[in-house]
């Protein structure tokens, strides 16, 4: 499958706004900071189509990356505690429509720190998309950052809090060393098929 084609198409702040899909789609969610346009970029082989930030919390879109046969769906981030309560209504309806519009969701990706265990709000678009049967793999972002053992670590911990979603792959990742790129490429892409 190509990545280098990827074209940023568009971004939508408003849940009205949303068009239908015509093409499969693979979403990228985690919270504010994770490392979600750094993984998006490097999935991408690309610098920056994904806007790389040092101050949490801008992505407040859903933005579409068209690739030959898919979307990439970058969703807003969560967790950016100094949000205004009516961004994070803007941010759940968003979620909600995106999630409950009859999209071809084929799989999403669930951004998780490596170097901590699953925030409540983590768990909770965990646990929506197992009750909504929504296919998800968990990748760990910022591996790089850990040593050989805390990954270890902290692979078994947080697989340790999946068990009782099934077997979830969990793949630990790094937007700096490359760690996981492939892996994750392969599990996109079989989602595809
Ligand atoms: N060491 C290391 N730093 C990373 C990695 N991925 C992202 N970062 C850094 O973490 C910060 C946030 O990265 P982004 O990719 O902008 O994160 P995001 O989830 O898109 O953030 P928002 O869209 O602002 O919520 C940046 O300073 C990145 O350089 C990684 O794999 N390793
Ligand atoms: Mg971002």
């Amino acid at each position: 499958m190509r990545y280098d084609n990827a074209v940023f198409e568009t971004s939508f702040g408003v849940a009205a706004q949303l068009k239908e899909s015509d093409l499969p789609e693979i979403a990228f969610s985690g919270k504010s900071n994770v490392g979600k346009s750094s993984l998006l970029n490097k999935i991408l082989g690309r610098k920056s189509i994904a806007r790389v930030s040092s101050m949490p919390g801008k992505t407040v879109t859903i933005n579409f990356f068209k690739l030959d046969k898919c979307r990439f769906v970058d969703l807003p981030g969560y967790g950016y505690a100094k949000v205004s309560h009516s961004e994070k209504l803007r941010w759940a309806e968003l979620m909600e429509t995106y999630f409950s519009s009859g999209r071809d969701i084929r799989l999403v990706v669930q951004l998780i720190d490596m170097r901590h265990n699953p925030s409540k709000q983590d768990m909770d678009m965990i646990e929506y998309m197992n009750a909504n049967d929504i296919p998800f793999i968990v990748a760990l972002t910022k591996c790089d950052k850990l040593n050989k053992s805390e990954r270890l670590k902290q692979l078994e911990s947080i697989c340790g809090v999946l068990t009782k979603y099934g077997n979830i792959n969990v793949v630990p990742f790094s937007a700096l060393k490359g760690d996981g790129t492939e892996e994750l490429r392969k599990l996109i892409e079989a989602s595809l098929d």
